[in-house]
């Protein structure tokens, strides 16, 4: 077996790669005032965030949270916001997000929504090309390791996940670990889509043998109701898997019918168990998040139905599973194997039907390898990873262990052409190469090793993309960027698809915030015994009220800050001295809120943090916070016109 850790291609050096196209520069400059042609949505692996970034530039444009608090926007800091990183596991302010997938109708990018999947607690997040907004996260119960996940089916029907680390189902009490084989099982989730809002819902889960479901594609074309799972362990080892899940020469790809999956479920082959999950949803309207606790989900027992899944035999280890754009072929790449066999769906219902089975796991019928094999590409390279498409016949398969991109032909399995990456390259990228239209132009490296390629920042170093020109015959290195956290995987869409349909404020009149206050003669303050509601205003450039008195020692402030801006790009934010809950950035038409706990006696000033005008610096305000045993009343005012808690007309 050849070395697991990366080694660089051969006669790269230091500062290897400087090859470039003698045009590189030309062909990612974007000028300034000028806009990138794609929008590139790049996962942010372990900070569990999703980067926007302008591609041929490289330039990032945004980070939108998902699964991490991040105090750039007050995400999950907010009180509105908290409710999205709930669990059954209560609150999780972090997690490790892998795969970006966009919305597709009929195989094709439709630029309405991006999936991505939380990886350690296992979840799927829905975020909206529209407002660049995570707007719903769904909890997937039964599963750890949400890795294989969240790749859709040909209309966008469903997300699906399957699960790397099989569990026992988790209502099956305590067993030993070593009862792996009996007790432990390898859930799939289909998560559907409704096709006018995108709300998610958990419709079924497969429980399937307890092997690790690493990466998935939903089938095009032909091959449009089913989707492919790579898995390893097929050993169903418990222990030291480094060595016992490597011992099978080959381990399978899971072809699933989920039309068959959807007819059992109407024929009541399904069973309910309880399961309890957290279905998490954002509105812009109040904008707010709710949680909601779920508690059974339906599932499938491939037993009770026949002819809804098969296995492949896969050498050796596969990660990536890919379908190419005509949904023909279904791609493995071992990470350990020699060749990257490419599998004919064609030949695979052939197959099928002729019964040409090798045995069966778990009562799953396992396919005779060569009566599915389109064939194999000899010599690719090392440690196949992941494959991506150009629309023109051709795959392109990142090479981990000798840190190449290797471009070759579908049809014929022949190896064209071969770029380095520097280095040891994990996912690739084609703008809409998992599509059935990809828009091909560039392939981006998404590289796991940085080491000599940027100035070094201490024991961490960056994290990086590469962009590389695909319209000719050869590939051309253009440009390395860095990029934010470990780029899993990411997807590109041209920026016409997008740029239009972007939400530029929130109309102040629809603002359904039951703390809102839309205009500056609604600002109050209202005590609720040790609570004080604040509904505040925000504009260009005070705050209302900015004097606030009243309030007692150990009282919870709740700043319900509403930003009466209807203007684009003016948001206001909010920071209180000692909020030990960061600050909020507060969208044009929006009311976020901002808990504060009132831990002193004295006065502690309030302020704007985002510099929205020339007296922004005048963007400011106190708070008194008075003995619990005060009779100091309950004041608030902006200028002269003080009100009190008594003259509040609008209290009862
Ligand atoms: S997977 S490096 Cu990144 Cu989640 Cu293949
Ligand atoms: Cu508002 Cu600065």
């Amino acid at each position: 077996m050849f070395l697991l850790n990366s080694c660089k291609p051969a006669g790269q050096g230091s500062g290897g790669g400087s090859t470039l196209a003698g045009d590189a520069a030309q062909k990612v400059y974007v000028a300034p005032g000028t806009h990138d042609e794609f929008y590139d949505f790049v996962s942010g692996g372990f900070n569990g965030q999703m980067s926007v970034v302008g591609l041929p530039s490289g330039r990032v444009l945004r980070i939108i949270p998902v699964f991490t608090q991040h105090a750039e926007s007050g995400w999950g800091y907010s009180e509105e916001t908290k409710p999205m990183l709930n669990t059954s596991h209560g609150f999780v302010p972090w997690d490790d997000a892998h795969h970006t997938t966009l919305s597709v109708t009929n195989g094709e990018h439709d630029g309405r929504w991006a999936f991505i999947n939380g990886n350690n607690t296992p979840r799927i997040a829905r975020i909206s090309l529209k407002s660049f907004r995570t707007e719903e996260i769904i909890e997937l119960p039964n599963s750890g390791g949400n890795h294989s996940s969240p790749f859709v089916t040909f209309n966008s029907e469903y997300a699906v996940a399957g699960t790397r680390f099989s569990v026992p189902p988790d209502n099956f009490g305590d067993v030993p670990i070593n009862t792996f084989k009996q007790n432990f099982k390898g859930y799939i989730s289909f998560v559907s889509i409704d096709k006018t809002t995108g709300n998610l819902a958990l419709k079924f889960q497969l429980t399937t043998p307890a092997i690790s479901y690493d990466l998935a594609r939903g089938g095009k074309g032909p091959s449009k109701d089913w989707i492919f799972f790579s898995s390893y362990n097929t050993e169903q080892a418990n222990t030291l898997l480094e060595v016992n899940a490597s011992q099978k020469d080959k381990d399978f790809i899971l072809a699933v019918n989920w039309k068959k999956a959807e007819e059992y479920l109407a024929k009541g082959k399904g069973k309910k168990v309880p399961a309890k999950y957290a279905h998490n949803v954002y509105s812009d309207v109040t904008h707010s998040a709710t949680s909601t606790i779920m508690t059974d989900v339906m599932t499938l027992d491939p037993k009770d139905c026949p002819d809804m899944l098969y296995f492949i035999p896969c050498p050796k280890s596969p990660h990536g599973c890919d379908v190419d754009p005509t949904g023909q072929y279904i791609i493995g790449s071992g990470k350990l194997a020699a060749v990257i066999p490419v599998f004919s769906f064609a030949k695979l219902q052939k197959a099928i039907a002729d019964k040409k089975f090798d045995g069966s796991f778990e009562g799953i019928p396992v396919m005779d390898y060569n009566a599915v094999l389109h064939g194999e590409v000899q010599k690719p390279g090392l440690g196949p990873l992941h494959t991506e498409f150009d629309g023109k016949g051709n795959a392109y398969t990142s090479m981990f262990v000798s840190s190449e991109i290797v471009k070759w032909n579908i049809e014929k399995l022949t190896v064209l052409d071969r770029v380095p990456t520097y280095y040891s390259v994990g996912h690739l990228s084609i703008p809409g190469g998992p599509t059935t239209k990809p828009w091909g132009k560039y392939v981006i490296a998404y590289n796991k090793i940085t080491k000599d390629r940027y100035l070094p920042t201490g024991p961490e170093l960056t994290q990086s993309a590469q962009l590389y020109d695909i319209t000719g015959e050869k590939m051309k290195l253009l440009l390395d960027f860095p990029t934010i956290g470990e780029p899993h995987y990411a997807e590109a869409i041209p920026a016409s698809m997008i740029k239009d349909k972007t939400i530029k404020l929130y109309k102040i009149e629809e603002n359904k915030h039951p703390y809102v206050a839309k205009g500056e003669k609604e600002t109050k303050v209202t005590r609720n015994g040790k609570d004080v509601h604040v509904y505040m205003t925000s504009s260009r450039s005070h705050f209302a009220p900015d004097n606030i008195e009243g309030v007692k020692l150990g009282d919870d402030v709740y700043f319900h800050v509403t930003n009466l801006e209807q203007d684009w790009d003016v948001p206001h934010g909010f920071a209180v001295r000692g909020a030990n809950n960061a600050e909020i950035l507060v969208m044009p038409g929006e009311t976020q809120t901002l808990k504060w706990k009132a831990d002193r006696i004295g006065i502690t000033p309030f302020y704007c943090t985002d510099f929205c005008s020339a007296l922004h610096q005048e963007m400011q305000g106190y708070i008194r916070v008075s003995a619990p045993n005060s009779n100091v009343p309950l004041t608030w005012h902006t200028g002269k016109t003080a009100m009190k808690e008594a003259d509040d007309k609008s209290q009862k």
